[in-house]
């Protein structure tokens, strides 16, 4: 079976090894309100039966938008287990069960915060690892202080059809990050196969492409919120909220 109880040895079969190392990485598993419950792998947090019963982890979505407000894309690398070469937003992944991107040790520390912020403190730590990791951006072109945050999605989707063994089912904290056009980015070909800075009308070209093929968070994102949101990026504080929007 493929319950994640441990005797479903076959679930990586075929798949790239690396890949199946980062299985082990530990998600913030969440009650319906975004509140921390436990720790569950990456593994466990992905597999379909598990998420038809309920379970449900924290994620975040980063959104880069250049100086010529260009949103930077990136198309996931076939070795990916969920979603391979699907083009998607910059960088999404998921905060760890660690202090920092709990958000428990941010400087303060978290007692005169509230749930909340300290759960955004620690989706901007991760965001900087992981556009780093995924994209070799280096910290130092996305700094903590740049990342702002607007919301959170709560979706569930199988990753390929219906009766896929993986899917994601998550709370994705959405940060905007506005950069230079002369950021480095040096990809790491094992999580993108590819990346590219369109315009809105650019991505909206992309989306009449029948040979090209989109996340269904990104998909979900472009259909509520993207659009109000790259229309007005230098007034994003009227568009953030303490909801759960639950597509
Ligand atoms: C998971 O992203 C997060 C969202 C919002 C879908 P991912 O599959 O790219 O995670 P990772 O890069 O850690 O494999
Ligand atoms: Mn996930």
């Amino acid at each position: 079976s493929s319950d994640g109880s441990g005797i479903d040895e076959g679930i990586f079969e075929g798949h790239n090894e690396e890949q199946i190392k980062l299985m082990d990485e530990l998600c913030i598993v969440l009650d319906y309100e975004d509140k921390p419950i436990g720790a569950g792998t990456k593994k466990l947090c992905h597999i379909m039966t598990n998420i038809n019963e309920g379970l449900l982890h924290r994620a975040f979505s980063v959104f880069l938008f250049n100086e010529d407000g260009k949103l930077l894309l990136q198309q996931r690398a076939e070795e990916k287990i969920t979603f391979p070469e699907m083009w998607t937003n910059t960088c999404c992944s998921h905060p760890l069960c660690v202090p920092d991107e709990l958000g428990i040790t941010a400087h303060g520390g978290s007692s005169n915060q509230n749930d909340l912020s300290t759960a955004i403190a620690g989706a901007k730590v991760a965001a900087q690892r992981k556009l780093e990791h995924e994209l070799g951006i280096p910290y130092g072109d996305a700094p903590l202080a740049d990342f702002q945050y607007l919301t959170r999605i709560h979706y569930k989707s199988p990753s390929g059809g219906d009766d896929s063994k993986w899917g994601e089912h998550e709370i994705d904290y959405i940060l905007i990050l506005r950069t230079k056009n002369d950021i480095t980015i040096n990809a790491n070909y094992n999580e993108v196969k590819d990346y590219k800075y369109v315009s809105q009308d650019e991505l909206k070209q992309m989306f009449k492409d029948d040979s090209l093929v989109f996340t269904p968070w990104f998909k979900l994102i472009c259909q509520t919120f993207l659009f109000k949101w790259w229309g007005n990026l230098d007034d994003l504080h009227s568009f953030k909220d303490d909801e759960i929007h639950r597509l």
